[in-house]
Formats: structure tokens, C-alpha cells, sequence
């Protein structure tokens, strides 16, 4: 990117989305100006489909942990998203695996399936959050 240049950062998203979110969270932190576009699933743009959320300038970024990070990186000097000292930075990073690979993935569990399996995710779902 060229001096003089305007930055182009799109979001696409969905209100409802918790992966969503915790982008526009981060970019909101930051105080960084984003275009949002929202998305609907059952029917993807052909930006989402072939291209994959086009974050920043055009090249596309995916995963939303990842964006994070990329988001950070990218405006370091406004609102660290992550703690400076290290041992502090690996709970933040345990929490989001968590939330990722547990909480999400045994809710989605839940309620996308029935019968025998959704029983199975209803006991495996981390208890008492
Ligand atoms: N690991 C992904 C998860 C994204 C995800 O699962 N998004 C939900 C919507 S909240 C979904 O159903 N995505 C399916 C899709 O985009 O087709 C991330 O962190 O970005």
C-alpha cells in the first residue's frame, strides 16, 4: 500500500454471530473505521464464497481468532487486544480455544442435532456456564 492511498477494510458478518462479534469488538477497541456488510448464510455473496472476507485491502483474512490477531498487529498502537506478558497472553489465548472448541462447538451440537447425539452434547457441554 502506497502512501496517499485509502485503507479499505470490510467486515462481512452476520449481527447474530459471536465470531462476528468478537472482530467487531476488536476493531471497535482499536477505534479502526470498517465497512460492514451483513451476510446471509443460506445465501452467500460472491465476495464471501470466493473471495473470503476480504478484511483489509482486498486480501483476505479468515478465522475469526485470526482476524484478531491480524487486527492487532496491523494497529499496534491503539488498545492492545491481548495482555503484554506472556503467561497472562496464554490464558486469554486458552479462553478463546475454549469458548471455540468447547462452549460453541457443544451448543452448536445442541441444538443442530437430535435424539441420542444431542444428548451426548448436552453432557459433554461445559457445565454450569
Ligand atoms: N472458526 C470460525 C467459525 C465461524 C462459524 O462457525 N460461523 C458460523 C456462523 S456464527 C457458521 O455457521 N458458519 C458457517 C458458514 O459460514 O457457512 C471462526 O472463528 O471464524
Amino acid at each position: 500500500m502506497t502512501a496517499g492511498e485509502k485503507e479499505e477494510l470490510i467486515q462481512l458478518d452476520l449481527w447474530a454471530s459471536m465470531f462476528g462479534m468478537r472482530c467487531r469488538l476488536g476493531l471497535t477497541l482499536k477505534g479502526i473505521n470498517y465497512e460492514y456488510r451483513e451476510e446471509d448464510l443460506s445465501n452467500k455473496s460472491p465476495l464471501l464464497l470466493l473471495q473470503m472476507n476480504p478484511v483489509h485491502n482486498g486480501r483476505p483474512v479468515c478465522e475469526s481468532l485470526i482476524i484478531l490477531h491480524y487486527i492487532d498487529e496491523c494497529w499496534p498502537d491503539t488498545y492492545p487486544l491481548l495482555p503484554s506478558d506472556p503467561y497472562e497472553r496464554s490464558q486469554s489465548r486458552f479462553w478463546a480455544d475454549f469458548v471455540d472448541n468447547k462452549f460453541y462447538e457443544t451448543g452448536r451440537r445442541v441444538w443442530s442435532t437430535k435424539g441420542k447425539e444431542q444428548e451426548t452434547a448436552k453432557r459433554d457441554r461445559p457445565q454450569g456456564l
